[in-house]
């Protein structure tokens, strides 16, 4: 299989990429950290999104490799960060459900020199819903130690409200195609209300994805969000490369 093939050389050689998107606070709009998100440089194809290449990778045991890589390079990416801000990190259930998959997140923070409360990973409510034994060991390990967890694409799911229920969930992110509807359909209004009422009253933080407009931004302000992400705040994009942060740093210095 040619995609195969090409991953392995991918995961071996420097092909792959993470590109970072701002989550903001909406009162004020000030940067709170970064969702990392993976993409391949792939020397023919360009550059690949998540879509086209993570099946491939979860279907030929690539996962643990993937998503080792993906911890250790945002971690040690995050290290570099001002000390207030925190790094996104999705995983998939089956590396979460993986044997020694507590161990390498430690090992990406001592590395990285990460503080772990800066870290938090995202996980789907099929994660969270189907987790086994193993996954609720490896999220308790890491809970433990000040890792936080987030769900993303809430209220998507099967079952948004059980998931709660089964792990220790820090954030909630509210899915972008109920923010898309938000302003314009009575509906959906209701919806992320509701959705919002509920992260509130479980006391969990809440994160509004996929905000492309300010008419969004607004809604979700007035309506008691207090995070957001979207292409209104910052498209997904590759770090700054050390040389242009320290052209940018002189240049604001002169
Ligand atoms: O990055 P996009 O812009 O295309 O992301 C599409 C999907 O891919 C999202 O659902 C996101 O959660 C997932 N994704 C992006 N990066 C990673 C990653 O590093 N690991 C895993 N498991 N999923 C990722
Ligand atoms: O499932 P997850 O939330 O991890 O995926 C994030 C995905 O959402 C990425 O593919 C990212 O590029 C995309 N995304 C982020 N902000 C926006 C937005 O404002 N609009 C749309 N359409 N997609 C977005
Ligand atoms: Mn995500
Ligand atoms: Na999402």
């Amino acid at each position: 299989l040619q995609l195969e093939t090409d991953l392995r050389r991918a995961l071996d050689g420097d092909e792959l990429r993470l590109f970072y998107q701002p989550i903001v606070s909406l009162a004020d709009e000030t940067l709170l950290g970064y969702e990392a998100l993976i993409r391949w440089q792939h020397p023919t194809r360009g550059l690949l999104p998540p879509g086209a290449f993570l099946d491939a990778a979860e279907n030929n045991r690539l996962t643990s490799r993937l998503g080792a890589w993906v911890l250790r390079q945002a971690c040690t990416d995050a290290a570099g960060w001002p000390a207030g801000l925190r790094v996104h990190v999705n995983v998939s259930a089956r590396h979460l459900a993986e044997e020694g998959f507590s161990e390498l997140v430690v090992a990406a923070l001592d590395e990285s020199g990460l503080p772990p409360e800066r870290l938090e990973l995202e996980i789907t409510e099929s994660t969270a819903l189907f987790a086994a034994e193993a996954t609720l060991q490896a999220v308790s390990e890491v809970t433990a130690r000040g890792v936080t967890l987030a769900l993303d694409d809430f209220g998507t799911g099967y079952s948004a409200i059980t998931a709660l229920h089964r792990l220790p969930i820090h954030t909630v992110k509210i899915d972008r195609s109920f923010v898309a509807d938000v302003v314009t359909r009575p509906s959906t209004a209701a919806l992320v209300q509701g959705l919002l009422n509920l992260g509130q009253g479980m006391g969990l933080q809440v994160i509004a994805e996929g905000i492309e407009d300010l008419e969004q931004a607004d809604w979700l302000r007035r309506h008691g969000c207090a995070m957001a992400q979207g292409y209104a705040f910052g498209r997904p994009a590759p770090l700054p490369s050390r040389a242009e942060a320290l052209m940018a740093e002189v240049l604001v210095e002169q």
